[in-house]
């Protein structure tokens, strides 16, 4: 088998790669669902959680159509797509999904195209989610992994497929819109109810979901591509007797590190290698999760929240070992942030400026700050306000928190400590960054750093550096959503002159604002 594995491979490495456009539909629409076992009204790609998989190669073209079809009121009606840890260049941003920053949502009954060439070479493990309030915590989340056959780190594995995925998210048994106004009320982040792994759970009382089996063969190397999906919870991932060795961080390949524990918050992707090199028998994927404070919610049971790695040969039955929640003590050999490097060695280019950016909650109340701003959504959106002619930071309203840049810089972005008992893991659109200072260590590496697009900021400080060489109006966020939802987010809006030049929108893009702006507020 593995003969015959390798040399179908290096066939289709004497063909050239040719690269496709790959058209894709997906109904947006509200489904039945009961992932955890509690049934309720979801919003959905295809009636799906997670949404179908999207796979493409290196340098193709992604041609995504969403049909609109949302009707359940008790959920936001408009909808907006991002496929998130993509690279878009100028020229597609339009395309790029951020509503009231690149785009309008699409309206109920309404359908668009979003086009978005796949650039820079760039490969990995990315996904797509709603990105119009917090819409995406009703479901509306998948996969997207972009092959590279050409992957340097091929050798180190030997199965990499649909099925080598792992999806882990938070969830909520109501939908977002009382949630929202629950957090609103109280100043208080909803606790999720249940985890999710490959879009089942269970949760305290609840009936006994089968969980998600990972299916091996002895003597097997897998590649697992661990997306965790939430809006709010971080997952500890780790395997009962086996180690995972992380190759891939955020779609940057990295110098091969093996741990036992991998620490994801919302938004971050991993690779890791599994040898399935253990006795023939059922092992826990442990996936807990923490995300608040657990007695605010007597549904939710982190132990609950795991997969079974099962070997051929095996029964199909629970692994024997007891649900833990992975290794701990002097068993431990946790992932440290900062210890990732990526597997080619690059220094990061100095600053040409820098920025603080000072996050702060209002005490009691659902509403974040940046720089003592909330951000709030315009109601036209800053790519439409750039190629009207906006030229300076006066010409955004203060609640845009958006910092206009030059073109062809380096930022340095500088996170001070905060006090918070929660990282938020900031998120760029677009682009990724240098991470400069992991909150996860005082190290400062300009030398090696990792590039990614999700880190933490947190307790300890955060600095991160980025390149305006690709210019246009990034959002730049907290991806705890309920915390996006509540103002914290910025918008890098880099090179306004350029942005001009190189963006030439469609029709139906200009056409997507008129319409929601018509729309009443139920269907917005
Ligand atoms: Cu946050």
């Amino acid at each position: 088998m593995k003969l015959l594995a390798s040399t179908v491979s290096a066939a289709l490495l004497a063909i050239p790669v040719f690269s496709k456009t790959l058209p894709i539909t997906l109904d947006i629409v509200n489904a039945q669902g009961a992932p955890d076992g509690f049934s309720r009204s979801m919003v959905t790609a295809n009636g799906t959680y997670p949404g179908p998989l999207i796979t493409a190669n290196k340098g193709d073209t992604l041609v995504v159509t969403i049909n609109n079809k949302l009707d359940d009121p008790t959920m936001r009606r408009s909808t907006s797509l991002d496929f998130d840890g993509i690279f878009v260049n100028t020229p597609d941003s339009f395309n790029e999904g951020s509503s009231f920053v690149t785009t309008c949502p699409v309206a109920p009954d309404a359908s668009y195209t979003y086009t978005i060439p796949l650039v820079d070479g760039q490969s990995g493990t990315f996904w797509y989610h709603s990105q119009l309030s917090v819409q995406y915590v009703d479901g509306l989340r998948g996969a997207l992994i972009v092959y590279d056959p050409e992957d340097p780190l091929k050798q180190l594995y030997d199965v990499d497929d649909e099925n080598t995925i792992w999806q882990v998210g938070d969830w909520w048994h109501n939908t977002t819109l009382p949630l929202l106004a629950g957090y609103v009320a109280t100043g208080i982040v909803p606790v999720s109810d249940s985890g999710t792994f490959n879009g089942v759970g269970r949760y305290n009382g609840g009936p006994e979901v089968p969980f998600h089996v990972v299916n091996v063969v002895q003597g097997t190397r897998y590649r697992f591509r661990i997306i965790n999906t939430s809006a709010r919870n971080v997952f500890t991932m780790s395997v009962d007797s086996h180690n995972m060795t992380i190759i891939e961080t955020d779609g940057t390949p990295t110098q091969p590190m093996t741990v036992n524990s991998i620490d994801m918050l919302a938004g971050q992707r991993h690779s890791i290698v599994v040898e399935a090199n253990q006795p023939v028998a059922n092992y826990w994927i442990n996936a807990p999760y923490v995300g608040g404070d657990p007695t605010r919610n007597l549904n939710q049971n982190a132990t609950l929240s795991r997969a079974i790695l099962r070997y051929k040969g095996a029964p199909a039955e629970d692994p024997a070992a007891p649900m833990s929640l992975g290794p701990a003590g002097a068993a431990l050999n946790a992932l440290v942030e900062a210890n990732l490097r990526p597997l080619v060695a690059a220094p990061a280019p100095e600053p040409d400026l820098n920025i603080t950016l000072n996050l702060v909650v209002t005490a009691g109340k659902a509403q974040w700050n940046v720089n003592n701003v909330s951000y709030l959504p315009p109601e036209v959106p800053t790519l439409v306000k750039i190629l009207e002619g906006a030229n300076s930071a006066d010409d955004f309203n203060v609640t845009e928190n958006t910092f206009v840049l030059p073109a062809n810089k380096i930022v340095q972005v500088i996170f001070p400590p905060s006090i918070d008992d929660e990282a938020h893991p900031f998120h760029l659109h677009g682009n990724n960054f240098w991470l400069i200072k992991s909150n996860s260590s005082e190290e400062i590496n300009t030398q090696n750093p990792i590039k990614r697009d999700v880190a933490g900021v947190g307790s300890t400080g955060t600095i991160m550096r980025f390149s305006t060489a690709n210019p246009g109006p990034w959002f730049f966020h907290c991806h705890i959503f309920w915390h996006f939802q509540a103002g914290l987010a910025t918008v890098m809006a880099s090179g306004l002159d350029e942005t001009r030049k190189e963006v030439q929108p469609t029709k139906a893009w200009d056409a997507l604002c008129p319409a929601y702006d018509a729309l009443p507020t139920d269907l917005q």
